[in-house]
């Protein structure tokens, strides 16, 4: 018999959607699983708003004091979907109310507080994960398990770039993301963050890096009331305010076991709307990975020989392919959404052993030291060690 886990979400935006989402179909698709997730609260500053995502994403109750919500005694499971600003206090709230934590990337908005925080999780011994959706698309699952079964042979170069482009227009306000107070940083935390753990889950530990950094737009309209992070909403008409954050970030990495990585995230790629992609180069056959064609990876074996060699495209949806068993017959894709639910069961599904998912805190304090170290090798145009951060 599966056993009752309480979650208590804090956040009803966007990841706060996405992961409530992700605990009510868990248990649908992945009947076997051993703790089912109840839904008992979400918590937001808006009781309005709140309310009405308690309603329409079908939790038990709400709140509007985050620390009320992790104080409760019904609550085994705190997932942290609030802005980076909100990260540390809530993480560290929880770990010593010994509550297990789920936490939105990146960690934290500096690489001191992702430390404290992860200090806090590991003398609590609470479980954590942080939510890297993408390596729960099962084509990214996948183009692991043939680099680890040595498919790829020794990898020569990792070439990864996550474009966006929501903030091109110079009319588009300022909004939360774009404060390094409240954001930490702007493209390179926000999504330069995802490529650094696709590229620790896939190639491995990053050794040094040597980045540049770039504000396009340095004043933006503020925006009119209250305003969404991806969504224009509406801009005021006179009051402008400075942009604090990159808007764009670029960098080379040696990693430690040799390979060569170049990174680039962006939010002024025109025409780019959620490009994250990755190719992968290794002695024995390469890997090309695009989220917008996510159910698809392209692979080269050099075991082809010359006369056949070249990229086969493999559309992952059949019941070989990681977590697609879960999900519809061969042939019938599955998107962004399901990322999050394939993330939970693992989350789930480890807690239920006393284990930690992977990416856990500690991987992300890893991520907090590459995104640091991308910044301080901005400012001082030079190489940067992670040793050194
Ligand atoms: C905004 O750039 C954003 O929503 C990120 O915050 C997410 O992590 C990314 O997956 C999609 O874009």
């Amino acid at each position: 018999m599966p056993k009752d886990v309480n979650i208590g979400l804090i956040g009803y935006a966007f990841m706060g959607k996405a992961h409530s989402h992700a605990f009510k179909d868990v248990a649908l698709f992945f009947p076997e699983m051993r703790l089912r997730p109840v839904m008992k609260a979400i918590c937001g500053r808006d009781e309005t708003a709140v309310k009405a995502a308690a309603k329409r994403y079908g939790w038990e109750s709400y709140e509007t004091d985050a620390a009320k919500l992790i104080r409760r005694g019904d609550i085994d499971v705190v997932d942290i979907s609030s802005p980076g600003w909100a990260h540390k206090s809530q993480v560290i709230a929880a770990a010593r109310a010994g509550k297990h934590i789920i936490c939105e990337k990146p960690i934290a908005n500096s690489l001191k507080d992702a430390r404290e925080m992860a200090a806090a999780v590991n003398k609590a011994g609470v479980k954590s994960f942080v939510m890297f959706n993408y390596r729960r698309v099962p084509a990214v699952a996948f183009a692991r398990e043939l680099i680890r079964s040595g498919e790829l042979g020794e990898i020569f170069h990792m070439r990864a770039c996550y474009l966006q482009d929501w903030i091109t227009d110079p009319q588009f306000p300022l909004v939360w993301r774009l404060d390094r107070k409240l954001a930490g940083s702007g493209a390179l935390g926000d999504i330069g963050s995802h490529i650094i753990d696709l590229a620790r889950f896939l190639v491995g530990d990053i050794a040094e890096v040597c980045g540049m950094t770039k504000t396009f737009i340095k004043e933006r309209p503020l925006p009119a009331g209250a305003s969404a992070g991806l969504a224009k909403g509406g801009a005021t008409k006179t009051a402008r305010g400075k942009v604090t954050v990159d808007d764009a970030a670029a960098w080379l990495a040696r990693f430690e076991n040799g390979a060569l990585g170049t990174f680039e995230a962006t939010r002024f790629a025109t025409g780019r709307k959620n490009y994250n992609s990755f190719e992968i180069y290794g002695s024995k056959g390469s890997l090309l990975f695009n989220f917008e064609e996510m159910n698809k990876l392209q692979f080269l074996s050099r075991k082809d020989g010359p006369a056949t060699e070249g990229f086969r495209e493999i559309v992952v949806t059949e019941g070989a392919h990681p977590y697609i068993k879960a999900w519809w017959p061969p042939g019938h894709i599955i998107g962004y959404e399901h990322t999050f639910v394939n993330a939970i069961y693992d989350f789930l599904e480890a807690l239920s052993r006393g284990k930690n998912a992977a990416p856990d805190i500690n991987d992300g304090v890893r991520v907090q030291e590459v995104l640091e170290a991308v910044e301080r090798s901005a400012a001082k145009r030079s190489w940067v060690r992670i040793k050194d951060v």
